[in-house]
């Protein structure tokens, strides 16, 4: 098993969790960041079955995910979280603005990990590999405490010699740590 394949059911979870709220009601930034979060989902789903081994491995689709989310990253990001700006049927926590930095640095994070990704994804899959269950191995401690960003402090040119599923894993890693802690779910 690959090392997106051991760490899809946590990380893939809260990435595809759907609330039952009627988010069709939403307006103005908090119509704006489900949008841009929706983009960033649709993109991690169209390669989802690739890193599993379900489709076809197609690094081109890879790099086009990648750039999605890069490009929703950072200070796109939290461009769309001004503060307070929690109107229903908003599921962003108050805490948001109170551990802004944790916040921020989760968006710049995220960032990180899709520019790794792009560069990784000619790399294919691991596998199993050595590469793979480095990848896993590091990732870890972010799933597990919950508090720090997976991978943190690493740059884009390390996460791209990484196979391409374990830097997968990596960023959608980055997307369940902020949910996690900044996004109510009822999950
Ligand atoms: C820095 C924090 C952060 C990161 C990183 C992040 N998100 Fe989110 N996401 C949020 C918050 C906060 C909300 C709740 C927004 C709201 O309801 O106002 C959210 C909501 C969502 C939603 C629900 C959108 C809706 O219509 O209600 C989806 C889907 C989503 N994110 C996908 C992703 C994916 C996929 C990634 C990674 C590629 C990601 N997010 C990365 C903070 C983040
Ligand atoms: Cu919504």
């Amino acid at each position: 098993m690959n090392s997106f394949g051991v760490l899809r059911g946590a990380a893939v979870a809260s990435v595809f969790a759907v609330a039952a709220l009627a988010h069709s009601s939403a307006d103005g930034v908090v119509k704006e960041r489900m949008e841009a979060m929706e983009a960033m989902r649709d993109a991690v789903k169209r390669v989802v079955p690739m890193m599993s081994g379900a489709a076809a491995y197609d690094p081109q689709a890879v790099r086009a995910a990648a750039r999605v989310i890069e490009a929703h990253s950072g200070g796109a990001l939290t461009a769309l979280f001004p503060d307070g700006a929690i109107a229903p049927p908003s599921e962003a926590r108050p805490r948001i603005w109170t551990d802004w930095a944790r916040f921020s640095a989760l968006a710049e994070e995220l960032g990180v990990a899709a520019r790794g990704l792009e560069l990784a994804a000619g790399n294919g899959l691991g596998g199993g590999s050595a590469g793979g269950m480095m990848g896993a191995g590091m990732m870890g401690g972010g799933m597990m405490g919950g508090q720090t960003a997976p991978g943190m402090g690493m740059r884009a040119e390390d996460i791209g010699l990484m196979p391409a599923d374990a830097a997968f894993a990596m960023t959608t890693q980055v997307c369940s740590a902020c949910h996690d802690r900044f996004r109510a779910e009822d999950d």
